[in-house]
């Protein structure tokens, strides 16, 4: 959105769950105010047999006490009018871990390569999203291919948060997504 309006956003057309289900490697993050993923950021998504998406996700966080862990989250995702636009309720597999419910936006993907996600937390009295958080995903560890890297940046455009993205690291000291750790 030229504006950045969140209302005028665009998504992923005719989003199809199925096709999306898997595993992906977030590449790049931009972070909401507060505790976040911080690396190693694993989600894998899932169509159940009623036809509601769920996924899980792993990732480094930092929680209050400087105690580094790996996080083990779940998310479960309500439909909306809109086939790409979720509402993710979410917790961890630990009560210290984080919970919530927020959106979840399919902004663009192929389903083999790459996937582009957005969450607006907060929206600005003006309808610009004040806090909010996206992944870039790719279906492989190392990265984006080439070839889909500008269509991507594109989209960061598109939904404002150009700039403003991080590199997440994949060091493969962590475990595969699926193993819950208690
Ligand atoms: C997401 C997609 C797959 C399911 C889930 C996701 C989001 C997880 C978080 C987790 C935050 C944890 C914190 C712990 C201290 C979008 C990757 C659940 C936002 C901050």
């Amino acid at each position: 959105a030229q504006d950045c309006l969140v209302s005028n956003i665009t998504v992923k057309q005719d989003f199809d769950r199925m096709r999306y289900q898997g595993t992906w490697y977030a590449v790049a993050k931009k972070d909401p105010v507060g505790l976040f993923l911080l690396d190693n950021i694993v989600a894998s998504f899932k169509v159940e047999e009623d036809g509601t998406m769920t996924a899980t996700a792993l990732g480094r966080v930092i929680i209050l006490n400087n105690w580094e862990m790996c996080a083990n989250m779940f998310g479960t995702f309500e439909d909306t009018e809109d086939p790409a636009k979720f509402k993710m309720k979410y917790w961890g597999a630990a009560a210290y871990l984080q919970t919530g419910y927020d959106d979840h936006w399919i902004i663009d993907t192929d389903y083999d390569n790459y996937a582009i996600h957005y969450s607006c937390r907060e929206l600005d009295v003006d309808g610009t999203c004040l806090d909010g958080y996206s992944f870039i995903f790719s279906r492989y560890p190392d990265g984006l291919r080439p070839e889909d890297q500008r269509n991507v940046t594109e989209k960061k455009q598109d939904i404002c948060f150009l700039g403003k993205y991080r590199r997440v690291a994949h060091t493969g000291k962590m475990v595969e997504p699926h193993t819950i750790i208690i």
